[in-house]
C-alpha cells in the first residue's frame, strides 16, 4: 500500500507544476483577418485567430450586415480545384454573368469548407442556430488545440459534401485560408446558386478576407 501511495502523492503534488508549465503563451500564433466586402453588401469588418499550445480562439467584429442569420466558416480546406492558397472571390469570378459571386462560384476561389464558426469549434458539424445573427457581429469562440486537431486532421470521409478535412498528415496553421461571411436579405434571381437544400439568401458571400499571420 505504501509504495502504492507514494507515486501517486509524487504525481499529484507534480500535476499544479506540469500544467503551470503548459500553460503559457510562449508560442502563441496570431493571424488577422481584414474583410472585403462581396456582392456589393457595405459589409466590413475584422477578424483575429489566435493559437497557443493549449487553445484555439476566433474573434470576429463585422458590422453593416442585413438582418439575418450569418452562416461562417474557414475556408480552404484542399482537394477540388483549391490545391494551393484560398483566396477570396471577385466578381470576375461571376461565372454565369448575373450579377453575382454566388456560394458555388466562389468554391474555386475559397475551397470547401474547413470550420464552421459557430457556437461550437471543435467540431466540424454546423449548427445553423448557433451563427451570428442581425447587422453586426461581436463573436468569440475558444475550444482546445487537440479538439481542432482531431475535427481536422484526417482524410475526408465525404468528398462530396462541401465540407473538407487536411488530411491524415495535415498541419494546423491557418495562414493563407479565408474566412467566409455569407447571408443576406436581398431579393436574388433564380440564377444565383446555391448549396442543396439551403436559399441562395442563406448562402450568399457577403464577406470575405484573407487569415495572415501576423
Ligand atoms: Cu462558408
Amino acid at each position: 500500500m505504501k509504495t502504492l501511495a507514494f507515486p501517486l502523492l509524487a504525481a499529484l503534488v507534480a500535476l499544479p507544476v506540469l500544467s503551470g508549465c503548459d500553460s503559457n503563451d510562449d508560442d502563441e500564433t496570431t493571424y488577422d483577418v481584414q474583410f472585403t466586402a462581396l456582392n456589393n453588401s457595405g459589409v466590413t469588418g475584422t477578424a483575429e485567430l489566435t493559437m497557443d499550445d493549449n487553445d484555439f480562439t476566433v474573434e470576429i467584429d463585422a458590422d453593416d450586415l442585413d438582418a439575418t442569420v450569418h452562416p461562417q466558416h474557414i475556408h480552404g480546406a484542399p482537394g477540388g480545384t483549391v490545391t494551393a492558397q484560398a483566396v477570396c472571390p471577385t466578381m470576375a469570378d461571376d461565372a454565369n454573368a448575373d450579377g453575382f459571386v454566388d456560394v458555388l462560384e466562389g468554391l474555386p476561389r475559397y475551397g470547401a469548407i474547413l470550420l464552421p464558426l459557430d457556437d461550437d469549434i471543435s467540431t466540424q458539424a454546423q449548427n445553423v442556430s448557433g451563427f451570428p445573427t442581425g447587422t453586426s457581429i461581436d463573436y468569440s469562440e475558444s475550444t482546445s488545440v487537440v479538439a481542432l486537431r482531431s475535427a481536422l486532421v484526417k482524410d475526408d470521409s465525404d468528398t462530396s459534401d462541401p465540407i473538407g478535412t487536411l488530411g491524415a498528415d495535415g498541419i494546423v496553421d491557418l495562414d493563407d485560408y479565408v474566412i467566409v461571411i455569407h447571408g443576406t436579405n436581398d431579393e436574388l434571381p433564380a440564377s444565383v446558386g446555391t448549396l442543396p437544400g439551403l436559399p441562395s439568401q442563406a448562402t450568399l458571400p457577403v464577406a470575405c478576407g484573407r487569415i495572415t499571420r501576423s
